[in-house]
């Protein structure tokens, strides 16, 4: 028996076999929910569909979410293919790599418009879009990094854009939570994992391997793990939780001061 027998997934961000979105797809899938996934562009469909076939998933269709009309046409096709949605993964992020470099100071106008609407205005138009075919005590969730609420060099204007995810996941919380069908919305923030996205940014590398000298388990976390927090996030043994940002780090945020094992 599964967590998520008879619940119903739809999962944005899947790029390839390291997204995060994979792991969560996985985990819910292994959990026995019946799972849709949505892609960016032509480009990921080669890599999306085998991925899907592999664990016999049919429901698989592009979506840029920089799109009304693309959310729009997806809640349809998914209203036809399953009725109703029990589970909404969002996890999509964008910036241009010229943002995530140098002094955060340069960050333009247009890369800060950009990286805000398709890291954080995403989730509220997707919700909306979903709302008609979202059950009752559906799930919805998304992720964030711990550079909402701290600076880290090069993160930049991810790190604002995260700060405005986090706090639209308390806002749709309380809208969401309040409707009469009582959705519950929450964030996992995950440790840093070499994805497409991450990988190539200036300074991940370093940070990676920094990360488990100072992170309580000493190690680096894997989209499995976020992959098994998504499931009880979306299940009904986290039926009381909802606004919250769940830290899946190996428990790096929570240290005071970093000291490697070897400072005296
Ligand atoms: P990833 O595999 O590259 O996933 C990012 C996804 O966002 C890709 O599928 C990408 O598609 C999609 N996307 C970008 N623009 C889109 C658009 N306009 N419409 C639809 N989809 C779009 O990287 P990931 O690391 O798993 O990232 C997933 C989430 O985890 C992001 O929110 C990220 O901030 C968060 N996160 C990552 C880390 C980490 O260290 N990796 C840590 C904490 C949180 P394309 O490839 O086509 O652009
Ligand atoms: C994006 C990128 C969103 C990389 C991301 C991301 N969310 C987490 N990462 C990984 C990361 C990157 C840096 C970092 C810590 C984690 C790249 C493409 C745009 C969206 O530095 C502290 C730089």
């Amino acid at each position: 028996m599964g967590l998520l027998d008879g619940k119903t997934a739809l999962i944005f961000g899947v790029a390839n076999d390291h997204s995060i979105a994979w792991g969560i797809t996985q985990a819910l899938h292994r959990e026995g929910a019946t799972i849709g996934l949505s892609y960016a562009g032509e480009v990921l469909e080669r890599r999306v569909k085998p991925l899907a076939a592999s664990i016999g998933v049919d429901f698989v269709e592009p979506c840029d979410v920089s799109s009304d009309e693309e959310i729009r046409v997806l809640m349809e096709k998914a209203r036809q293919a399953f009725g109703g949605i029990d589970i909404l993964v969002h996890s999509i992020a964008f910036a241009n790599r010229d943002e995530l470099s140098g002094g955060f100071h340069e960050t333009s106008r247009e890369g800060f418009h950009l990286a805000m609407d398709i890291s954080v205005y995403s989730l509220i138009a997707v919700a909306h879009a979903a709302l008609p075919i979202m059950r009752d005590n559906s799930s919805i969730l998304t992720l964030t990094y711990l550079g909402s609420v701290r600076a880290f060099p090069n993160y930049n204007v991810m790190g604002v854009a995260k700060a405005a995810l986090e706090a639209s996941v308390r806002y749709l919380a309380l809208d969401l939570g309040a409707s009469e069908k009582h959705i519950r919305v929450n964030a996992i923030s995950a440790g840093p994992i070499r994805t497409l996205s991450a990988a190539g940014v200036s300074g991940f590398k370093g940070l990676h391997s920094r990360f488990r000298e100072i992170a309580p388990l000493r190690r680096n976390i894997g989209i499995e793990e976020v992959g098994n927090a998504a499931a009880y996030l979306g299940s009904d043994l986290s039926a009381g939780v909802t606004g919250e940002v769940h830290y899946v780090d190996a428990g790096y945020n929570i240290v005071g001061l970093p000291i490697a094992d070897d400072s005296s």
